[in-house]
């Protein structure tokens, strides 16, 4: 475990008072400022590019609307890996949960441009990817704020609405409904860069819709929940970078839940149809020019003799290898 992962001031907050204040309390948790300086920039300058992967055997983000999602962190991130692994968040989760629990899903996420992600739990069943009810297990929602978040789009919460949220069990809630009821007990979390905030998944929250050209987040979410056997398969698929495993403690692989069946697929299920116009337009500028290329050669290949196009093939390989050369 990395010593220096967390700031002392999260460091020395009492994991029993924390797990108490998410089960008997308020329901939820933050700390500024939670994770240290050099672990924010080490995680954000190994994360691969919002590029799209076409056909290549790495992990990246992938886009939906206006969110970028990497839905396999701990087989990208070292420092995600230790965050989620940390024995101070494992302290917290021993003090939170009765029985074994385990790791459900976790992805960073950017929105940028707009979002309107209404108010909801995360206490969410699935069938494959289509909601399919709430369920009653307890389960902690982590966040880490990767960007400074300030007038938008930050994370909105309603304390002590675990103990009423499972009243409803549709996936949100209507807007006027909690406008009316509970517009003025939210909190609204306006933090820097590295805050930690945790909340219960029964809790009523979202992240205050915003519409701004330029505008963007960066987030880094997992969540643990309780095993149970009525649920068996809850929980995504999880991947894992084996080397970033250096503390083969029982516990750990549990919580990470080796062994244990997980059946949702990544979050978001996304496609070509999820990707906006201009991303979609940035694509087929780079894969033009290559399909052009590939038809032309193809051309070649059958109208010329075989040993002309060799001579051909052979020729611009030599021109690749002399323009490398230069660089
Ligand atoms: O990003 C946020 O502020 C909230 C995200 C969230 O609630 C979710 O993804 O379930
Ligand atoms: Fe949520």
């Amino acid at each position: 475990m990395n010593p220096h992962l967390f700031t002392p001031e999260f460091e020395s907050a009492n994991t029993q008072d924390i797990a108490d204040e998410l089960k008997n309390g308020s329901g939820y948790y933050v700390c500024r400022e939670a994770v240290n300086a050099e672990v924010l920039t080490a995680l954000m300058s190994g994360l691969p590019a919002f590029d799209c992967l076409v056909n290549n055997n790495h992990l990246g983000f992938v886009k939906a609307y206006n969110s970028n999602y990497l839905g396999h962190t701990l087989a990208v991130s070292r420092q995600c890996y230790h965050i989620v692994t940390s024995e101070k968040l494992r302290a917290i989760c021993r003090s939170f949960f009765a029985n074994p629990h385990k790791l459900c899903n976790q992805r960073i996420y950017q929105t940028h441009t707009a979002s309107h992600l209404p108010w909801h739990t995360d206490n969410n069943l699935q069938s494959g990817n289509q909601f399919d009810g709430k369920h009653n297990m307890p389960g902690l929602m982590f966040m880490v704020y990767l960007s400074d978040v300030n007038e938008t789009n930050p994370f909105q919460l309603i304390p002590y609405s675990q103990n009423w949220s499972l009243s409803n069990r549709n996936q949100f809630f209507q807007e006027q409904f909690i406008e009316r009821n509970y517009g003025k007990d939210v909190v609204t979390v306006r933090a820097p860069k590295g805050t930690l905030i945790i909340c219960s998944t029964n809790m009523v929250h979202r992240a205050e819709p915003f519409h701004k050209q330029g505008f963007k987040r960066l987030t880094f979410l997992f969540q643990v929940d309780e095993i149970s056997a009525e649920h068996a398969g809850h929980g995504e698929s999880l991947l894992v970078n084996p080397a970033f495993i250096t503390d083969r403690n029982p516990e750990i692989l549990n919580y990470l839940g080796f062994g244990i069946q997980s059946d949702y697929p990544a979050f978001p299920e996304t496609s070509v149809s999820t990707m906006l116009v201009k991303d979609i337009v940035s694509l087929q500028r780079t894969i033009l020019p290559k399909t052009v290329k590939s038809l032309m050669i193809s051309v070649a290949k059958k109208v010329l003799p075989g040993a002309v196009s060799n001579t051909i093939r052979m020729n611009l390989a030599k021109r690749r290898i002399l323009k490398s050369d230069h660089v």
